[in-house]
């Protein structure tokens, strides 16, 4: 059942710059004269899109008629990115399209600038599931993506006087030419109402609020166009537009009362990662698209085998965090309410469908809801969620191997006060495998939250290791480093990225170094002209960029390098005869908009980064950047331009990262605690390679558990000691002396992050990184290293492990 592929339209670039103008002629209506940017850009979009299409439907036609199984991924977000120079790069068109465009006058480089980001994601969570999408279609498993499309993605972030301040995001202000509306796809969700049953006893449940749910389709292609997936993103429609009664009696506002209640639930993103929302809202959009994408599924499946008995061999799904674990009960509520399945069957057809991947253990994102708000809202599945809890509960208690209290913890039902839905013990129960996203992760996942369980079912929790993508990361953001690997590794890195391996017998080779070497620092200087373009500051390519971007949280410890970035500077000012390597110190970041602590930390930096750029005793040797609005567009700029990456979470609480390992596969050393995926990034580039610190997740859990002190590890260390008292008496904040009061009391009364703790180690590993920066043969071979040997960091290996251990769908 191997259909042949669809021939490959012609793309030389007389026969694209034909396309274009007429795609600009006859689908935006414009004369090249009058044609704006984006204009170009809408046109060149829809050229390259047309040359997805056919191997989309083919992809589609051939699971079809190979009866393949199939990959759902849910997840509240997927955090894109611009999708341009990823579809043009994966088709190999990028030489062709650049040279059309330029036949017609038109900068192709200015245009793949305009994209708006899509940030439908907060950050690490969401980027995985892109790259994933990525991957997925890369190693040719046949899957769909399944989320929100939000109005406003993630909002930007303007910094005003040092402060953070946001705006909404509008990535769909010009219209998203990648994406088809399925109008014909349209799902009826509700919320709300009563449950009754009719004569046979089978349940009927009536909503109060009914929406539509309408399907929006983005094709995602793979590396070579070998397959194309879809990323369908749900937005919510009010049944009727107007309540034209309403209306006429002259209640204008009521009358579009629906429509506005629809609007809000595909509108905005919430910005917090890592913590709970809890407003209603945010259950109402889980459930949202929760419910469309399960409809979705069932009415695939139907279509082809009708019969939802040999669902789990034909459907996998994947649920990306507890935000889609609602579901668990709606798969059981449309087996069994609308197929009219037994319970028995329905929960065992669940839980051989459903995965579930687990991504923080931080308690205070663990989601639940409460048992009111959940049974106001959802009636049926409130029921269900009993129905399910009596179930496990009655599996716990005949193996008379666990407590009252350990009981007490794996119900469904917390409650310890006010009654709560548990999303992750919901999730965990109908899942039939549970993994966590780093060796260490999985670990901790099996001896702490999840322990109960995981005596319980011993065999569900598994580990799947994080990875990103080569062709985003690598090829599309360093065009230059992927060529010369390519001379060396050959030209299949993008499919295989262990061949990297191959560099490992150059990273001594002085040519070869200087080569690389000479890439690094072209990377350096574009990210120097951003910078000038954005803020206004020179730095030097020559000093050592020194960077940490990613969501700012206590617990990643920005604080940590700001701190030790004072305490340099003391050290600068005071030991000027000393031979410093010159750095510049990098942060880019948001804050969830109501997280006090990580709005001051941005404002810390800010108000260091003035102090110190300001002063020329240290102008030559110490640069403080805070970059602004960062997103998946500035990592590729900033990535490439690194020499030191900073993964410097408090051991045992940063799942995985993943730009750990971007960094890494760009050529920069980590700095970094043994924490989620840099244990296994030590273990493969070698311990040569890395510089690791401070406490391990073993001693961070027995310093909490026993108690530390960290006034006396202040007052032990006078370097910390001296920048404490700066920071915390008004140093870097004049008017306002008591800004950081409160931020630097807590390191000296509870250090729940072990900032102060990791001090010493942080400063002492800095000044190592500082020796290795004066022998650039040492740090060249290093870093090659780092490159060479990154190879099982790529998604595909990731995915694969996925498809052939959770899903079943690759031999
Ligand atoms: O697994 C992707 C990513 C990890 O690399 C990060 O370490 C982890 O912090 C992040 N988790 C979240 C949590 N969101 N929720 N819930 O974003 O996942």
């Amino acid at each position: 059942t191997n259909l042949p592929r669809p021939t490959a339209r012609e793309s030389d670039p007389t026969t694209l710059a034909a396309e274009i103008t007429e795609r600009l002629t006859y689908r935006i209506g414009k004369d090249a004269a009058a044609a704006t940017e984006h204009d170009w850009l809408t046109a060149a979009t829809l050229v390259v899109r047309d040359r997805i299409v056919d191997q989309w439907m083919h992809s589609t036609r051939e699971t079809y008629a190979k009866q393949g199984k199939r990959v759902y991924y849910l997840s509240a977000e997927f955090l894109i990115g611009r999708l341009l120079r990823d579809a043009v790069t994966n088709l190999g068109l990028m030489e062709n399209l650049q040279t059309a465009l330029s036949d017609l006058g038109v900068d192709y480089d200015i245009l793949a600038e305009l994209e708006p980001d899509a940030a439908l994601g907060n950050g690490g969570l969401g980027r995985l599931a892109a790259c994933f999408m990525e991957s997925m279609a890369s190693v040719d498993v046949p899957a769909y993506g399944y989320g929100i499309r939000y109005v406003h993605g993630l909002f930007r972030q303007d910094v005003r006087d040092g402060w953070q301040v946001e705006f909404p995001e509008t990535w769909l202000q010009h219209g998203n030419p990648w994406e088809f509306p399925r109008r014909e796809s349209s799902y009826e969700i509700g919320f709300g109402g009563h449950v009754n049953y009719d004569d046979n006893d089978t349940c009927i449940w009536t909503p109060r609020e009914r929406y539509m749910a309408e399907a929006y389709d983005t094709p995602i292609v793979g590396w070579q166009a070998k397959r194309v997936n879809t990323l369908r993103l749900w937005k919510a429609e009010p049944l009727d537009p107007i309540r034209l009664e309403a209306f006429n009696a002259g209640d204008h506002i009521g009358a579009l009362q629906d429509s506005n209640k629809a609007e809000a639930l595909s509108r905005v993103l919430y910005p917090a990662d890592e913590t709970l929302a809890g407003q209603e809202l945010r259950l109402r959009q889980e459930y949202f698209f929760c419910s469309a994408s399960l409809q979705d599924i069932l009415r695939r499946h139907l279509q082809q085998y009708d019969s939802l008995s040999n669902l789990a061999d034909k459907v996998a799904i994947q649920l990306n965090d507890t935000h889609p674990a609602v579901s668990v009960a709606e798969l059981m509520r449309l087996m069994m309410d609308v197929h009219g399945m037994a319970f028995d069957d329905a929960w065992d057809l669940t839980k051989r469908t459903i995965a579930y991947t687990n991504h923080t253990l931080l308690p205070e994102a663990l989601e639940s809801w409460a048992v009111p708000l959940f049974e106001r809202m959802l009636p049926r599945h409130m029921q269900i969620i009993f129905q399910i809890n009596a179930r496990v509960l009655k599996e716990v208690r005949v193996t008379n191997a666990f407590s009252d209290e350990q009981i007490a913890a794996m119900s469904l039902i917390d409650e310890n006060g006010e009654r709560r839905v548990r999303m992750g013990n919901l999730a965990f129960a109908g899942a039939h495998s549970i993994n966590g996203v780093s060796g260490l992760h999985t670990d901790l996942m099996k001896k702490t939250v999840f322990a109960d369980y995981h005596k319980l079912y011993p065999l569900r929790i598994n580990n799947k290791t994080n990875g990103i993508t080569p062709r985003r990361w690598l090829a599309q953001a360093n065009p230059d480093l992927y060529a010369l690997c390519r001379e060396v590794a050959g030209d299949d890195i993008l499919s295989d990225l262990d061949q990297l391996k191959a560099l490992d017998t150059v990273a001594e080779d002085a040519a070869f170094q200087e080569r690389f070497r000479a890439i690094k620092r072209a990377n350096k200087g574009k990210l120097a002209d951003l910078v000038k373009d954005r803020i206004g500051l020179t730095v030097h390519p020559d000093a050592m960029f020194d960077i940490q971007i990613k969501r700012i949280h206590e617990y990643k410890r920005q604080l940590l390098n700001i701190i030790e970035t004072v305490a340099l500077y003391d050290q600068m000012r005071s030991h000027p005869e000393r031979n410093w390597a010159p750095r510049v110190k990098f942060f880019a970041g948001k804050a969830a908009p109501s997280y006090h602590n990580a709005k001051l930390i941005i404002k810390l930096a800010n108000d260091v980064a003035r102090a110190i750029n300001r002063d020329p005793a240290v102008r030559d040797l110490l640069r403080v950047v805070f970059l602004p609005n960062y997103n998946v567009s500035l990592a590729e700029v900033m990535v490439p331009g690194a020499d030191l990456s900073e993964q410097i979470s408090t051991a045992g609480m940063e799942a995985s990262g993943t730009g750990n390992m971007k960094f890494a596969l760009n050529g920069a050393l980590t700095i970094g605690t043994l924490d989620g995926a840099n244990v296994e990034m030590k273990e493969n580039v070698g311990d040569d390679n890395i510089i690791i610190f401070g406490m391990t997740a073993a001693e961070v859990e027995a310093a909490r558990r026993d108690g530390h002190n960290p006034s006396a590890i202040i007052d032990g260390s006078p370097e910390l000691k001296q920048a404490l008292n700066a920071i915390e008496s008004g140093v870097f904040s004049p008017g306002d002396e008591h800004r950081y009061r409160d931020l630097i009391g807590g390191l000296r009364t509870s250090d729940w992050f072990m900032v102060a703790a990791d001090f010493e180690a942080y400063a002492s590993a800095q000044r190592h990184v500082d020796g290795l920066w004066k022998t650039p043969a040492t740090w060249d071979a290093m870093a090659i290293r780092n490159t060479a040997r990154m190879g099982y960091f790529s998604s595909d290996r990731t995915i694969r492990q996925y498809a052939r251990e959770i899903w079943g769908v690759l031999d």
